[in-house]
């Protein structure tokens, strides 16, 4: 198990759940806590530094875990479930250039808040998400990249809320690069019991996010961290740990807390 967390790339220009500002400070810093990863936010591919940004990571010896690409929905608009088709179109677009960044840097793409906030049926949002991610799966099928699905609670999304819908829409997809993610912050709003549901997917959960119930670092609510380890391990979990939290009561100490919780619990 290696552990990651959120750091924003030199372009985004909102604090994200995670590191934020002075990006070449920022990569010191998790390396000298010991974190093994970066997790990219990346705001639009195509204005990113692509070359230095990876210089520098490498430098210090990090991996990149993962990419974010939440702030194309939040910042850009772009949704897999708009009732607009030009809007679907570019959304898919910008999630092939993510692939394509993601095939360069060794890494992984993230799909979260790029499902959306649907206002049709279900069923025509759901039909829509599908329809774009099995384009987006063939891009990532080529460059070797996996999308990871995210489900996100209630309050940030209405579709693929769950682990079981996320395994639902993967399975119809029918592609080996699509796999589910967890966040424990969603899970805890959403699912029964996190562990099992965890265990039940366990052939799909390629990477996890960790937030605690107040999306504060691991430790600092009431989520049962020592019991998500344990069963991480039981069934044999390798991948990537990510810690997306609120910067409480700043950044710094939050990144610093989050590691040494975690680790504590490794
Ligand atoms: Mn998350």
């Amino acid at each position: 198990m290696k552990i990651a967390i959120v750091v924003s790339t030199p372009e985004v220009t909102i604090q994200p759940l995670g590191l934020w500002g002075d990006f070449e400070e920022n990569v010191g810093k998790i390396a000298e806590l010991g974190y093994d990863a970066i997790e990219l936010f990346v705001g639009d591919p195509g204005q990113l530094a692509l070359q230095d940004a990876k210089d520098l990571i490498r430098g210090q010896g990090l991996e990149i875990s993962a990419i974010g690409t939440g702030l194309s929905y939040t910042q850009y608009g772009l949704s897999f479930t708009s009732p607009d088709v030009l809007t679907r179109k570019r959304a898919v677009e910008r999630i092939e250039r993510y692939v394509e960044l993601a095939a360069e840097l060794r890494s992984n793409v993230i799909i979260g808040s790029m499902k959306g906030m649907y206002q049709t049926t279900y069923e025509d949002a759901w039909n829509r998400l599908e329809e774009c991610l099995k384009r987006c799966t063939e891009v990532a099928n080529d460059l070797g990249v996996y999308l990871l699905l995210e489900p996100l609670n209630r309050y940030e999304s209405n579709i693929i809320n769950t682990f079981s819908e996320a395994v639902r829409l993967i399975e119809e997809i029918g592609s080996e690069s699509i796999r589910v993610m967890g966040d424990t912050f969603h899970m805890n709003i959403e699912e029964e019991n996190i562990c099992k549901t965890m265990r039940d997917a366990e052939q799909y959960l390629a990477y996890l996010h960790v937030a605690d119930s107040n999306r504060q670092a691991p430790g600092r609510g009431h989520i049962d961290f020592e019991a998500i380890m344990t069963t991480l391990r039981e069934i044999g979990y390798d991948k990537f740990v990510s810690a997306e939290i609120l910067p409480i009561p700043d950044q710094d100490v939050a990144a610093k807390s989050a590691i040494e919780y975690l680790k504590g619990l490794i």
